[in-house]
């Protein structure tokens, strides 16, 4: 008997699994429900390159970045480049990814960006604070609030993904990746494959996890979260990950929770195993099932946003999420506890989808991943 070849056959054939998973085409989207509003979709400012993130300026002005590097601003038509961090690396899947605009803009004018930087002589993921000028025409005054977020070692920018929201609470929100490396989600002491809360200069929120954790973690055991939205009215966070080859998720966050990801090799080898289950309940029964899952195959779900008001009908109150490859904007219709009872898809003949954010003007606001890509505004009627 040849013990190794015995002990290889699972693994052959998981692989194998995984591999025709990876190739099953994505289903057709769940059809919208009749009392849902029409969509009507414009190009609010094409040609740009792989945009990633957005944010609305008190006067209504547009910032948002593309991965490249670039902070720009698109005010009364006009687009401007705020700046470009010559330190900033577009590698893999990083680059310049995450916006945030303080909700004290009016009066501290700060904007945060969340990006792959080589400024340490090696590669991290950081959050830096900016200031933008009276007139809305450059970002100076850069603090590098928070960095070390990991970066994998041998597929540079993989699951480096970073979107940071202010929640209702007035801290810094932050989905950090889990770096394509095994060990990171479970790691106390490792930001990556978590989910960060921090004030205007980096510290940590009071609230977090304790002690072995690092003071900046809220949750753990993510893989790549690259969506947060906090419900309107109660305030609830909502957290939107990418899964490998099945099951991207939604899922409340809770202080503490353990959401279940543990890539470790289960031959304890450094790597990254991601044959492992996205929430692994038989590894850690506590861990916090998520509130929605694509199934299989996966759609690629690249952030969210809540849509409310009543023209929105239907799915006043839903939350929108993005799919890169579902080409779609999902909207999940969550009940008072927080259980999606409804769902279906609009918006999938743009191709894919970065981003959802509901406009001071009620619309959705939506990026194209793409290069040249777009901002498209999303008016239901
Ligand atoms: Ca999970």
């Amino acid at each position: 008997m040849n013990h190794r070849r015995v002990l290889l056959v699972p693994v052959i054939a998981a692989a194998i699994a995984a591999a025709a998973a990876c190739v099953a085409p994505v289903p057709p989207p769940p059809p919208p429900p009749p009392d849902a509003p029409t969509l009507e979709v414009s190009v609010v400012r094409d040609g740009l390159a792989r945009p990633w993130d957005l944010g609305f300026l008190p006067d209504g002005s547009l910032v948002f970045t593309e991965r490249s590097g670039a902070v720009r601003a698109l005010v009364g038509g006009e687009l401007r480049l705020l700046g470009d961090p010559p330190d900033v690396n577009g590698l893999g899947e990083g680059g310049m990814l995450g916006l945030a605009v303080d909700p004290d803009f009016a009066t501290n004018r700060h904007l945060y960006t969340c990006f792959l930087s080589n400024l340490s002589g090696t590669h991290d993921v950081r959050v830096v604070r900016w200031t933008v000028d009276a007139a809305t025409t450059s970002i100076t005054g850069r603090a590098d609030i928070l960095t070390g977020l990991p970066v994998s070692a041998t597929s540079v920018g993989r699951h480096s993904g970073c979107r940071p929201r202010f929640g209702p609470d007035g801290y810094l929100w932050v989905t950090a990746g889990d770096a394509a490396t095994g060990t990171n989600p479970q790691d106390p002491q490792s930001l990556g494959g978590k989910i960060l809360r921090i004030d205007r200069d980096g510290d940590p929120a009071p609230g977090n996890m304790g002690p072995p954790f690092r003071p900046e973690i809220y949750s753990y055991g993510h893989r790549n979260p690259q969506g947060l939205a906090f419900r309107p009215g109660d305030g609830t966070p909502y957290e939107v990950e990418h899964g490998p080859d099945c099951n991207d998720e939604v899922n409340r966050l809770v202080a503490g929770g353990n959401y279940g990801w543990n890539p470790v090799p289960t031959d304890g080898s450094a790597g990254y195993n991601e044959l492992v289950p996205m929430t692994d309940l038989t590894e850690f029964p506590g861990a916090v099932v998520a509130t929605w899952s694509s199934g299989c195959p996966t759609i690629a779900t690249s952030g969210a946003g809540f849509v409310t008001g009543p023209q929105w009908k239907a799915w006043d109150g839903a939350l929108a999420v993005a799919a890169l490859k579902g080409t779609q904007l999902r909207f999940l219709v969550l009940d008072a506890s927080g259980a999606v009872v409804s769902e279906g898809a609009g918006v999938t003949d743009r191709g894919r989808l970065r981003v959802a954010m509901q406009g001071p003007d009620g619309d959705l606001y939506v990026l194209t991943d793409a290069d040249p890509g777009a901002i498209l505004r999303v008016h239901p009627v």
